[in-house]
């Protein structure tokens, strides 16, 4: 944290003398200042939702994710970061020292058997270290632990359906909430919904997730789920959240005119909170379905809004 407010103090300073300074090198270089002290300021990025000018993935919130992001921020991209490079380094070469008036009188000779092998071998090399690493995440999304909740999770349009067959908590459904409702509640409008799907912190939670009309798709950054809803095919993912919260996602699969109006809220709540919850699921109504800490809106209010739909 105190090297981060001393780097952009450094920042702040060299942009100031280039300013000063106002040639067209110096010009350049304070654009690439400024972007720097912007990616600094938007640094922190917000756990379970995205944050304004944000860059890279979304922390990472279970197990899955950060073996996710480990394949991503560490094999991937230093991998395609150095074959850019080269690429570049190697099209500057051609230009500069190739062209008519460098190398007026260009060699005759073609084919390099040495050359050949090892633009044929390292390519095969790169994409077998990737594949290790590449199956290994693949392994470990379909490796399923021993689920301790299950969650049926149902995609419409354009509403999500939650239910908790084990506690014989029967569906309902999760609208978006609307920009004022969001507004007044201080939530993340068109990500915050009336009722959030609620489970247990460190827990492994089993998703069968399924459509009711078209393909949906549950996508939730900060668990690296994203998983298709397939009408009359039952998928399944799971997650364990890390730490409670507020997490965030969306429909990512294109699925009609509201697609982008059916975001998935997913509360991360103690174990006697969620016991709680349970409990209150199976109160006699009109008590009916409010999640912890959300205002309690009603489950049929809610069904009305989504035949509305
Ligand atoms: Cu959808």
């Amino acid at each position: 944290m105190r090297a981060e407010v001393l780097l952009m103090r450094w920042l702040r300073a060299q942009t100031a003398k280039m300013r000063a300074a106002k040639t067209w090198t110096a010009k350049v270089g304070m654009a690439a200042l400024a972007a720097g002290i912007s990616t600094q300021a938007f640094a922190q990025d917000l756990m379970g939702q995205p944050t304004p000018g944000g860059i890279g993935l979304q922390p990472a919130a279970s197990v899955l994710k950060h073996k996710a992001a480990f394949f991503h921020n560490i094999i991937l991209l230093p991998i395609i970061t150095v074959i850019s490079l080269f690429v570049l380094a190697l099209l500057l070469i051609c230009v500069f020292r190739f062209n008519k008036r460098a190398n007026p009188t260009p060699a005759k000779w073609s084919h390099n058997t040495l050359i050949e092998i090892l633009w044929t071998g390292l390519p095969v090399l790169i994409l077998m270290v990737i594949a290790i690493f590449s199956f290994q995440l693949l392994y470990a999304y379909h490796a399923f632990p021993k689920p301790d909740l299950t969650i049926k999770m149902t995609g419409y349009q354009w509403y999500w359906g939650y239910e908790y067959p084990d506690q014989k908590i029967p569906e309902y459904t999760s609208n978006y909430l609307s920009e004022a409702d969001a507004k007044a509640k201080n939530v993340p409008y068109l990500l915050a919904t009336d009722h959030a799907m609620v489970v247990p912190v460190h827990a492994n939670v089993q998703l069968l997730i399924t459509g009711a009309d078209v393909i949906h798709d549950v996508g939730v950054p900060a668990f690296g789920l994203k998983t298709d809803a397939v009408p009359g095919k039952v998928n399944q993912t799971w997650f364990n959240p890390e730490q409670t919260g507020v997490y965030y996602g969306q429909c990512d699969q294109l699925c009609g005119t509201n697609h982008a109006f059916m975001p998935i809220e997913i509360r991360v709540v103690t174990q006697d909170e969620f016991n709680a919850w349970v409990a209150q699921q199976h109160a006699p109504a009109p008590a009916a379905a409010p999640a912890p800490s959300a205002a309690p809106p009603q489950k049929v209010a809610a069904a009305a809004t989504a035949a509305a739909h």
